[in-house]
């Protein structure tokens, strides 16, 4: 009995920041990443430094034609990647693309359908440039909505034959936790008011919906939709007062995939924004925007936590959003609740609250690798651990589909070692295929295919089945 539709797309994620390099090349401008040497727990630096992973990354800029061909081999139907908004526009605020920039991703997203693997394109993966970071205070500034306009109106045109899957914008709730690497924003996080952060909020989710209204006029058959971290959070005790703890805190997230599916501000948010004096600034025309709502969600799951009325409560490490430990999970050595049964929740809930398609579009265990020698001259990785986390999670989206969910597709993230987002180390690994580069800058970049590559070549082939 097939638990996995048929037209299921399988495949992994990577973002254009964290796999390129090449950062000043073909034209390209900077980005808030190249800024960001040691991710968003560290200091932003005032110029790239030559420590910052991320400038040559896994140098997936010259190698994307192996890569490309190792994710075939693995069977991927889709590959979701990100275009770097300052490769099209190295500033941001120009009125001509940067040619070389588009002819790049022309060569890519050709490369994908030449093994006819579907380009998920995430239109802006905390990449915004530099430049509208530092003259304009990123998203905080309405005219932001313009410069992504822009450049969501060139890449559609340009790319509307070459890739049918769009997201908006990574993670978008990300913005609340962290203003500088997911929506430009230079304030300080300890000087930003409530009011200027959720007024870039407002600005994100008019230009959101704009693009899927663009979007759907330049290419009537793409498909379009928005991306949420999930987390489920689930109450620490019984108590009544964790539970509405907790529900208010789920608001927060939320309020983006509602405004995203309903087209429109819910309740809780606008009680939210009169108990705390914040006046959302619309422009006429905004709420008529807000209503071009999204083909599907798209979510990035890695962990749950807990929340608490009690404030005094251990707060555990996680994915930009943080909560109370959960007393019955392990985490990961990053500090990750594991949790795949919380996978079914989340696939459960949106779809009870959206009734939309659902696309999980990252999914992982970051690891610290060990390259060892495979008995025939080469190396691999015997990486069962991540084998064991995928798989699990797996089993709960095959639950989740019994449960009559409707899921795209699965694309597991950094499918080939990337530098990692919230911390910037490439130790923190995550692929089926590793990465001879190493946090202090040495290493051959040769790729070399882990344990895990071929059970997911499997699971590919079987469609799901040969998960136990
Ligand atoms: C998400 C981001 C990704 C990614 C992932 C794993 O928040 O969308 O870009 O990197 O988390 O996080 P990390 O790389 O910090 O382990």
């Amino acid at each position: 009995m097939g638990k996995f539709p048929e037209n299921f797309l399988w495949g992994g994620a990577v973002a254009a920041n964290q796999c390129e390099g090449a950062y000043l090349e073909d034209g390209k401008g900077l980005s808030v990443q190249d800024v960001l040497p040691r991710g968003i727990r560290g200091e932003r630096t005032k110029e790239p430094t030559k420590d910052n992973m991320k400038l040559v990354g896994i140098d997936f800029y010259h190698r994307y034609e192996e890569d490309i061909r190792l994710f075939a081999e693995m069977g991927f139907k889709v590959f979701r990647t990100s275009i770097a908004w300052s490769r099209i526009f190295p500033k941001g605020d120009e009125e001509v693309p940067n040619e070389a920039g588009l002819v790049f991703y022309d060569r890519l997203f050709d490369e994908c359908r030449k093994y006819g693997m579907e380009p998920l394109v995430t239109i802006s993966h905390y990449e915004t440039p530099l430049y509208l970071a530092e003259h304009y205070n990123g998203w905080t500034n309405r005219k932001l909505i313009a410069f992504y306009e822009r450049y969501v109106r060139v890449i559609f045109e340009r790319y509307k034959g070459k890739v049918k899957y769009w997201l908006t914008f990574n993670e978008i709730n990300s913005i609340l936790h962290a203003p500088f690497m997911s929506g430009g924003i230079g304030t300080p996080k300890e000087e930003l008011t409530e009011q200027a952060l959720y007024q870039a909020v407002h600005h994100e989710l008019v230009a959101s919906a704009l693009a899927v209204k663009i979007g759907h006029g330049i290419m009537p058959e793409a498909k379009i939709g928005c991306m949420i971290l999930s987390m489920p959070t689930y109450p620490l005790t019984p108590s009544p007062d964790d539970v509405i703890q907790v529900m208010e805190d789920e608001h927060k997230n939320y309020f983006f995939g509602d405004v995203h599916a309903r087209g429109k501000y819910p309740g809780y948010m606008k009680r939210y924004f009169r108990e705390h004096g914040i006046e959302i600034a619309m422009e006429p025309g905004d709420e008529e925007i807000l209503k071009n709502t999204v083909d599907f969600v798209s979510f990035s799951y890695y962990m749950s936590c807990c929340g608490s009325a009690d404030e005094s409560g251990e707060k555990g490490n996680g994915n930009l959003l943080g909560g109370v430990s959960n007393p019955t999970l392990q985490a990961s050595d990053w500090g990750w609740q594991i949790d795949p049964k919380g996978l079914r929740y989340v696939l459960n809930m949106f779809w009870d609250r959206w009734q939309k398609p659902l696309f999980i579009v990252e999914n992982g265990l970051g690891a610290a690798d060990k390259l060892v020698e495979d008995g025939s001259g080469s190396f691999t990785v015997e990486d069962d651990y991540r084998i064991q986390y995928l798989h699990d999670h797996l089993v709960q989206v095959g639950e989740a589909l019994l449960d009559g969910v409707e899921v795209m597709g699965y694309t597991s993230w950094g499918c080939i070692d990337v530098v990692s987002a919230s911390t910037a180390e490439l130790k923190k690994r995550y692929g089926y295929i590793y990465v001879d580069r190493n946090d202090d800058g040495t290493g051959t970049l040769n790729r070399y295919k882990k344990k895990s590559f071929y059970w997911y070549k499997d699971v590919i082939a079987s469609n799901g089945e040969c998960l136990q």
